[in-house]
């Protein structure tokens, strides 16, 4: 400890010539981080050995969420709060690295999945390495003007990167038709709770392999001079804005297998310093999961490398075939990676090639097994002229797995049918799940504090099943500690958003809070006409006993998806209304959070008295915020979809508040046809929420029944070419929801009751710990090994 101290010290004398209370937030953050990097350097020099000696696993993501580093590392390590006071000797207040932006390189639940593992894994010593990008622009930065979406670019870098080790001596290069660039390694170290284990996150930046063509700067083309830099450099530069959806663009493909091959030539290098050009222990030594369809051009990549060892395509695609496996994390059409096959050719010719060849090997042995020609047909990998990513990673893997039993069942007999019934032992489930140190220890210390001396011990750090032991405590008192807390933190969020938004939010309202980004799918709308639906009964005196609600919203929505922003605008014409109306402001209150990220998120979870989670049945794979705001002890306003079905069968489902259709009456509607415009011709109160769109009640910037709410009206009431009225059955849902809000607004009165159901959810939350997804991955893919 002392020692960092005194590393810190000489870091800000030699950087920056600099006491260390002279330092800016971001000198003395690099001066911190470079410091803790000092201190961990033989941890994780010795984890590095130790997992080159065992089989091992490799995550290829193309996002990873890391959000901030240095609480984290700090708590990790067990020096946050020596450090907190150390600095505070100094003058300086730990909060300054408030300042410092989120490393943001991922859009959501996937990408944020994926740093949850990480730590997960370093923690119960699972050899678990990440392999990913580095973009230089991560997830934009969301600002709201006039109730728009406004997006700017994150520029996460200008405070340098104190966590990640350049190794310019491991850089390799990656051949496009027509394009070589140099892929360059950065190398984070993740950091294990209670152990010395260290696992390491590479990621790799894209340069020029030639800087600078001096012969052109010469002739004084200056363009032409830094063109293959600049071409190079723009392989990595930004993150592609969709969560679950596709985008078929040449740069996101030369993204994809940018990295594929890097990590790939890097995984053999290291092979071949041990066992020479001896490839037939390959697969016995490592095992890599595809964080859903985005990585899987390294599995032709693998051929093609092994080929380029001398194996023959079949033996090179069999080594593949053992070493991977693949994670899907949706079911939605639009998400699926569907690739042109000219625009594959047009990129990457070589790789394509060697997919037709895996795509003619499947229909093969589906002959061979005798499978009748229209399944064969629904299973071509390549189909008119389109690579199909999840079939071929499908084939191409020992498992396939979904992230909720759920969703896993719904592959199984829906989106993945055919390869279940030919190969049903290549299926699995694991539960998505969350690290307890970032998403309780470090957000929350004072609920963290009430647990440990309830169930005597922070076992729960590293082994959160411990918190089962809460049942048997939950009294009065207990009761009475954690509403305590509760009102604390909700207080803490109300100056944080005051802080960063400017609102003054009352802390001794409801917060029920919706936070995740925006999707149809997700129906943030549904919420919204919730809250039009009370706002209108609250007026006309028909709803009594409301205890005042705040209303919070926090979503980014991807720039190209024109709904999605409307929505936002809808949500924000909402705030406007209800916040100045005389006669609700003090009973209804809505904000729309600007930003929402991973820093946020640490802020809002632990406040929230109600976590929606109001997706279509059968859409939402898992979800990882519910689990987040179960832990943190709210119940869930939600639909039986994804994890919210087990966070349900854990905690009772009589402590969540559950409402709408469930994925068989989704079912038997697609089926039997369903009527959103006869339902809102039936019930008045429906027409007026949803008329709101088109009445003049708001404001969209069009002219009146003509701009993007018009759009949104026409799509819940109108079938058009490409899709049926209400795709997402809000109307439908509408009722009930309101039914089930109004309930827990009125059973939150009984704060004891209440409070009840809080502390069920949390010491039920024990199964939803990364940790536990993390072990059963090791134990049952990849067979590697963990800490006993
Ligand atoms: N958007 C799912 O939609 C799930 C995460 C992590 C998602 C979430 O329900 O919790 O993955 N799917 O498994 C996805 O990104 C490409 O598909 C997500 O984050």
């Amino acid at each position: 400890m002392g020692n960092i101290m005194e590393k810190l010290e000489l870091t800000a004398q030699s950087m920056y010539c600099k006491k260390i209370e002279e330092l800016t937030p971001a000198e003395l953050h690099y001066s911190l981080g470079k410091a803790v990097m000092g201190e961990i350097a033989g941890n994780w020099e010795a984890s590095k050995i130790k997992h080159d000696s065992e089989r091992r696993a490799y995550y290829f993501s193309a996002e990873f969420l890391m959000g901030r580093m240095m609480y984290n590392n700090l708590y990790c390590l067990g020096i946050l709060e020596d450090v907190t006071k150390l600095l505070k000797k100094k003058g300086i207040d730990i909060n300054v690295f408030e300042d410092i932006d989120d490393a943001a390189l991922g859009n959501g639940g996937l990408g944020r999945l994926a740093a949850c593992f990480l730590d997960s894994a370093a923690t119960q010593e699972v050899p678990l390495d990440g392999y990913g990008i580095r973009y230089k622009y991560g997830l934009f930065k969301q600002l709201i003007e006039n109730g728009y979406q406004v997006e700017t670019a994150d520029n996460w870098q200008r405070f340098e990167d104190p966590w990640c080790n350049r190794v310019e001596d491991e850089a390799v290069t990656v051949s496009f038709k027509g394009q070589t660039v140099k892929a360059v390694p950065y190398d984070m170290a993740v950091i294990g709770c209670k152990t010395t284990n260290i696992n390491t996150l590479r990621l790799w930046q894209a340069e020029a392999v030639n800087d600078f063509d001096f012969t052109a700067f010469n002739n004084t083309e200056y363009n032409n001079a830094v063109q293959e830099k600049n071409d190079a450099e723009n392989i990595t530069k930004v993150l592609y804005p969709n969560d679950n959806k596709y985008e078929g663009k040449v740069l996101r493909l030369k993204q994809q297998y940018f990295f594929c091959s890097a990590s790939l030539q890097d995984i053999m290098r290291r092979y071949k310093k041990k066992h020479g050009n001896d490839f037939s222990f390959f697969a016995k030594e490592n095992t890599i999961q595809l964080n859903d369809t985005h990585p899987v051009s390294c599995v032709p990549e693998l051929v093609r490398l092994l080929m380029n060892e001398g194996f023959n395509f079949d033996d090179a695609f069999e080594i593949a075939r053992k070493t991977f496996n693949y994670t899907n994390h949706t079911v939605l059409g639009e998400a699926l990676e569907k690739w042109p096959a000219d625009l594959m050719t047009q990129v990457i010719p070589e790789i394509y090639h060697i997919i037709c060849l895996i795509a003619n090997k499947c229909q093969e042995e589906l002959t061979a097994k005798g499978v009748h020609e229209d399944t064969k047909a629904k299973m071509r990998i390549i189909d008119g002229n389109v690579v199909h990513m999840a079939r071929l990673a499908t084939y191409a893997s020992t498992y396939v797995n979904g992230v909720a039993e759920l969703h896993t069942e719904i592959l199984k007999a829906d989106v993945l049918k055919e390869w279940y019934q030919v190969y049903p032992e290549r299926f699995q489930n694991k539960t998505n799940g969350i690290t307890q140190r970032r998403w309780l220890g470090l957000c929350n210390p004072e609920l963290s504090a009430l647990i440990t001396e309830k169930v005597g011990s922070d076992a729960w750090l590293t082994d959160l099943s411990v918190l089962e032991k809460l049942n048997d405590c939950i009294d009065t008192r207990t009761i009475t500690k954690f509403n305590n807390i509760k009102k604390k933190k909700k207080q803490q969020l109300a100056d944080y958003i005051k802080k960063m938004d400017g609102y003054d939010v009352n802390p001794d309202s409801i917060y029920d809070i919706q936070v995740k980004r925006l999707h149809e799918y997700k129906r943030q709308l549904l919420n919204a006409f919730s809250i039009m639906t009370i706002y209108f009964r609250l007026k006309d005196k028909k709803l009594k006993n409301w205890t005042p609600t705040t209303f919070i919203f926090g979503a980014k929505a991807a720039p190209g998806y024109a709904r999605a922003k409307a929505i936002i605008k809808y949500i924000n014409e909402i705030a406007k209304l209800v916040n100045n109306d005389p006669e609700t402001k003090d009973l209804l209150q809505v904000y729309f959070i600007s930003n929402y990220n991973v820093s946020y998120a640490e802020k809002i979870v632990v406040a929230a008295d109600l976590s929606e989670q109001t997706s279509t049945a059968g859409l939402e794979a898992s979800g990882t915020g519910n689990m987040k705001f179960m832990l943190n002890g709210a119940p869930t306003l939600g639909t039986l979809d994804g994890a919210n079905v087990e966070i349900a069968e854990c905690a009772g489902i009589e402590n969540e508040y559950i409402f709408g259709a469930k994925v068989e009456d989704i079912e038997r509607m697609k089926k039997e046809g369903y009527h959103p415009k006869a339902l809102y011709d039936a019930n008045p109160e429906i027409k007026r929420v949803v008329d709101t769109l088109i009445d003049g009640t708001f404001d969209d910037g069009g002219a009146q029944g003509e701009g993007s709410f018009k759009e949104l009206h026409d799509s819940l009431l109108k079938d058009s070419s490409w899709q049926k009225a209400d795709n997402y059955f809000l109307i439908y849902d509408l009722p009930d929801y309101v039914d089930t809000k109004i309930r827990a607004n009125t059973e939150y009165a009984n704060r004891k009751e209440f409070g009840k159901k809080c502390l069920i959810n949390i010491a039920n939350a024990g199964k939803f710990s990364s940790d536990r997804t993390i072990l059963q991955y090791a134990k049952e893919i990849w067979h590697t090994s963990y800490k006993k």
